[in-house]
């Protein structure tokens, strides 16, 4: 039974089938049918021989839950197939993995180039830290034909991009970086938070390493904070041999459990978070008091150009701005009963933030324009609840603002 299950591990799933079975390998000696829990620190050796042949490489096997853990190794095989890679690492927190994946394979004198709209905190990363270990950045509109061929440089080692990108969804065609810079001994990064493996595979597209923050979907129950790595053996084995195993952001085994429970219902969830964002954005799309609106599912959005090509699907983020100034978005905002004002997504609760001042604070103002995140912008994750439930908190919570500035008025 048990090498019937590890042959099959090889066969072309479905990715419905991939996100319950790939990865898994089975060998659970009681026959347990979920990934066991291996909550250990560390694992004992049969003798000091073994130990340090262990140390050498000499022989497989685990030796502390910092380097290697069966629960974590399943995480990362699953992940690894959904991907489409050799291999991949978890890490323990979405940061965590995109610092060891671009810290591997830079080192002072080098220069990046990353796309103006990311998260904010991967921003600070580049603009801040990275500058102060001698990295220089140059941020760019990616989208701009000619300007990376323009901004790159004899030590350009790594192209970093968000596609659809937090917050406001701005969507880069993967395979049009990957032509300029195939050529040359530079790697492509691409965060996948936003799509998941499911709606979305850079790989295809010419992606070296892909990286999730596995808080988000993936992990999809808002009670762990994690990361993934994916890309080949080769990468995989350098990162984790050097940024994660020496700075240590590794994944907890119970949070690599909790992710592989979560992964089971990825394919079902991200149907309905979609089919709910559908449903969302028709109501916004009908309201006058909503000025813009950034949704990929949106029929005059850039990713319908991608569609079926790059992406399968549009997501469930949701950015808008309404008619007003930040104050009337601050009180929209405090209006809301049901859905929760957070910072996160992909939970199954729908989440609502308001980037400038949240999760895009560590942007410069002068930054945060650039990369068009007014302050008046606010951001919605769509949950799984009832759809007309989220439109009619939705709904309230604007009346609520309309009597307001009526009154104000
Ligand atoms: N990449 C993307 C696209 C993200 O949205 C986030 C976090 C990260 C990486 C970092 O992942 P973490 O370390 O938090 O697991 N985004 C957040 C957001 O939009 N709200 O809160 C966190």
């Amino acid at each position: 039974m048990s090498s019937d299950r590890k042959a099959h591990n090889k066969n072309n799933w479905q990715s419905a089938t991939q996100v319950i079975h790939a990865g898994s390998l089975h060998d659970d000696p009681h026959g347990a049918l979920t990934t066991p829990l291996y909550q250990t620190s560390t694992f004992c050796f049969s003798s000091a021989e073994q130990g340090s042949r262990r140390f050498a490489g000499e022989e497989e096997g685990y030796i502390y839950s910092r380097l290697g853990n069966p629960t974590t190794a399943e995480l990362e095989r699953r992940m690894a197939t959904l991907e489409g890679y050799d291999a991949a690492a978890a890490a323990a927190t979405g940061m965590g993995a995109i610092a060891a994946a671009t810290m591997a394979f830079v080192r002072s004198g080098d220069h990046i180039v990353v796309s103006d709209a990311i998260y904010g905190c991967s921003f600070a990363l580049f603009s801040e830290l990275f500058e102060r270990f001698g990295v220089e950045a140059d941020f760019i509109d990616l989208n701009e034909d000619g300007l990376l061929e323009k901004t790159l440089r004899e030590n350009t080692r790594l192209v970093f991009l968000e596609t659809p990108a937090n917050p406001q969804l701005k969507v880069v065609n993967i395979e049009k970086i990957h032509a300029v810079i195939v050529d040359r001994n530079i790697r492509l990064v691409v965060d996948n938070t936003f799509m998941t493996p499911l709606m979305q595979q850079p790989k295809r597209h010419g992606a070296d390493i892909v990286v999730h923050s596995a808080t988000k979907f993936l992990n999809g129950h808002g009670d762990v904070v994690a990361g993934i790595i994916c890309g080949s053996e080769d990468d995989i084995n350098t990162i984790k041999s050097t940024t994660l195993k020496d700075m240590g952001a590794t994944i907890s085994p119970h949070d690599a459990w909790l992710i592989l429970r979560g992964l089971k219902t990825l394919h079902v969830r991200m149907q309905r978070h979609c089919e709910n964002a559908d449903t969302v954005y028709q109501f916004l799309a009908g309201r006058s008091d909503i000025k813009t609106i950034y949704y990929p599912g949106a029929p005059d959005h850039e990713a319908q150009a991608l569609m079926g090509k790059q992406m399968s699907r549009h997501g469930a983020i949701i950015a808008f701005e309404l008619e007003g100034d930040e104050a009337k978005a601050r009180y929209f905002l405090n209006q809301l009963r049901m859905i929760a004002l957070a910072v996160s997504l992909g939970d199954a609760e729908t989440l609502i933030q308001h980037p400038a001042s949240m999760t895009h604070s560590p942007y410069t103002p002068e930054a945060r324009a650039e990369a068009g995140i007014s302050d008046t912008l606010i951001r919605v994750a769509v949950g799984l609840e009832a759809a007309d439930d989220i439109v009619a908190d939705l709904e309230q919570a604007l009346e609520a603002c309309r009597v307001q500035w009526q009154q104000s008025a």
